[in-house]
């Protein structure tokens, strides 16, 4: 039988020979200071420290990855120190096979941990830019990706006031981004949504709760904000809950789209299964790593339902992967991936992600994740570091 293109694009591709044979993991917690600070439901954040890994190959090539745990686990359960404990204590051991291996092969060999997934997909991610590399093909082609420009939008922590909120907007959408994300918690919504939306009635709008409501006690609020013409309301119920925002979603014309429920392609079909949600929100961490990220896309595309890179403030290391990512073919909504100078006076990445003024930023070419990493301010800037020698 005679392939079609499209049947052969969502293979792995083939790395017929493992390349890789581990001979280390580096873990490096660094301290980096957003340039302003971003509210969200849960709270604020204004100090990053974000876990680095370098995962090292015997012939000395190294590949890196971002844990996306935030400082405290109030996101999800896990944190910056539960993944570092997870990491040094148990995954790397699982890792130490004395063979070589894959990329596509680290998610099942490390499925035997339950949750934790941000811990994974940190070495996860790694693994695969040090098999782009030793492959010499950037990441995103090596995914199997398309696209050699992903389309960005922003998200825009909670603000004081509405004129505020305006204020960040406009300054967002003279940028050039394309989807403008606004934060809401109960008592900073409806007047909020409604002021930036009769100031910009065009622009492509959503709004991201962060699962602060309830379905019984705010039914009202949300057929309030069906009626602003919203792309989507991001995960307004509860982290883990299904159930209740398949009931939400069929009193809404709004798609409801879902992140902190979404943790594997298991939950992705669930919740498609029930029609809990109609978009995904797709963040590596959460879902363990790029071969699960990828399995969720492509069950979305076969539902027809659009799916979006999530961001969790990423370092640029995070930032890169979270480009390739968006290059898969079931991206086809702007995610939350923005310019590097949004977040940071200094990225640890060369060049610092850019977005052009029609609100894209363009895939990069070189092996990897296609950016050099800049090992000599990450030193200056680590707080914790450990050596794991494997085999
Ligand atoms: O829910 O998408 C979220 C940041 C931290 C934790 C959760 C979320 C976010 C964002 C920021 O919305 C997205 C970004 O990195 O720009
Ligand atoms: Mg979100």
């Amino acid at each position: 039988m005679i392939k079609t293109a499209s049947t052969a694009r969502y293979e792995p591709r083939p790395v017929n020979d493992p390349v890789i044979q581990l001979a280390g993991l580096e873990l490096r917690r660094i301290a980096m200071t957003l340039k302003s600070p971003f509210e969200t439901s849960f709270g604020l954040t204004t100090e990053r420290r974000i876990l680095i890994i370098k995962a090292i190959d015997r012939t000395d090539v190294s590949g890196y990855g971002e844990c996306t745990a935030m400082e405290t686990p109030l996101f999800n359960h896990e944190s910056v120190d539960t993944a570092w404990v997870v990491i040094s204590r148990y995954l790397a051991s699982m890792l130490s096979t004395g063979t070589r291996i894959r990329a596509d092969e680290i998610g099942k060999l490390l499925s035997p941990i339950r949750g934790n997934r941000m811990a994974i997909a940190a070495v996860e991610t790694a693994v695969w830019d040090l098999e782009a590399r030793m492959l010499g093909l950037p990441l995103w082609q090596h995914l199997g990706g398309r696209r050699t420009e992903i389309d960005c939008g922003v998200s825009i922590g909670l603000q004081v006031t509405p004129e505020a909120l305006i204020e960040k907007v406009a300054a967002e959408v003279a940028a050039g981004y394309q989807r403008i994300k606004l934060k809401i918690k109960p008592g900073k919504d409806i007047e909020y949504v409604e002021a930036v939306r009769k100031e910009f009635p065009n622009i492509r709008l959503s709004v991201d709760a962060n699962s602060a409501y309830e379905l019984d006690r705010d039914l009202n609020i949300f057929k309030t904000l069906d009626e602003f013409g919203l792309l989507m309301i991001e995960q307004p119920l509860a982290a883990g809950d299904l159930i209740d925002h398949s009931k939400l979603q069929k009193r809404l014309k709004t798609p409801i789209c879902l992140d902190e429920s979404i943790t594997s392609l298991r939950d992705a079909r669930q919740a498609l299964e029930i029609d809990a949600c109609r978009i995904i929100n797709i963040k590596l961490g959460r879902v363990g790593g790029h071969s699960e990220a990828r399995a969720i896309q492509e069950l979305a595309l076969s539902h027809n339902v659009p799916v979006w890179c999530g961001g969790m403030l990423e370092s640029g290391i995070g930032r890169a992967h979270n480009i390739a990512m968006s290059t898969l073919e079931g991206f086809t909504l702007p995610g939350d991936v923005s310019a590097s100078e949004r977040y940071w006076d200094e990225d640890i990445i060369e060049p610092a992600v850019v977005v052009s003024p029609a609100g894209t930023i363009a895939t990069p070419n070189s092996p990897g994740i296609g950016f050099r990493v800049r090992e000599d301010l990450i030193r200056k800037l680590t707080v914790r570091s450990e050596l794991i020698r494997l085999n």
